[in-house]
């Protein structure tokens, strides 16, 4: 969790599995844009920063946060791939949708990681607004996308 101690964009490099043998799935939420191209962004620069090679980074879009669940299972069906990543963005409204969407996603994407053979990395942003968003996906807080490459790799490795 990204905090004010806590940079999501600082890790160990020399820690991390070179990733150049490695296939990734990125399936990505349409929703908010702004946050998710940066999360985005930040995801594919970290694994090619890695070794990941671009023909072997493959990237799906979905309407909202909520078709990130169908989107990865899909991805797990297709096979091929060594790990998926998750990328959205959801921000806290006036109802209780917010809460059905950030419950629905969480709970689907972990089910998905309990009984299909590829990990699903969880890329999704949970803020009460706007510049929470910001600040971590590129913003002070550094990138929600970079530390989701990062558990990719070592997910992929594991
Ligand atoms: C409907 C909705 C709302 C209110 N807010 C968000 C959001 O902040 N972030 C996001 O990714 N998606 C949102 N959505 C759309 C839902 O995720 C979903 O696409 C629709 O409910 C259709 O299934």
């Amino acid at each position: 969790m990204a905090t004010a101690l806590h940079n999501l964009s600082e890790y160990d490099s020399n820690s991390i599995p070179d990733a150049s043998n490695m296939c990734f799935g990125i399936v990505v939420s349409e929703w908010n844009p702004e946050v998710t191209g940066a999360l985005l962004d930040g995801a594919v620069k970290t694994l090619e920063k890695h070794g990941a090679i671009p023909e072997n980074i493959h990237v799906k879009t979905v309407p909202g946060s909520f078709e990130l669940v169908y989107g990865a299972h899909q991805m797990t069906l297709n096979g091929g791939y060594d790990a998926i990543i998750i990328l959205g963005s959801v921000i806290r409204g006036e109802t209780p949708h917010f809460d059905y969407i950030c419950q629905g996603v969480t709970y689907g994407i972990s089910r998905i990681n309990a009984t299909s053979e590829i990990p699903v990395i969880y890329g999704l942003l949970t803020t009460n607004d706007l510049q929470q968003a910001k600040d971590r996906s590129g913003g002070r807080l550094g990138n929600k996308g970079d530390e989701c490459a990062i558990v990719a790799i070592k997910m992929a490795k594991f």
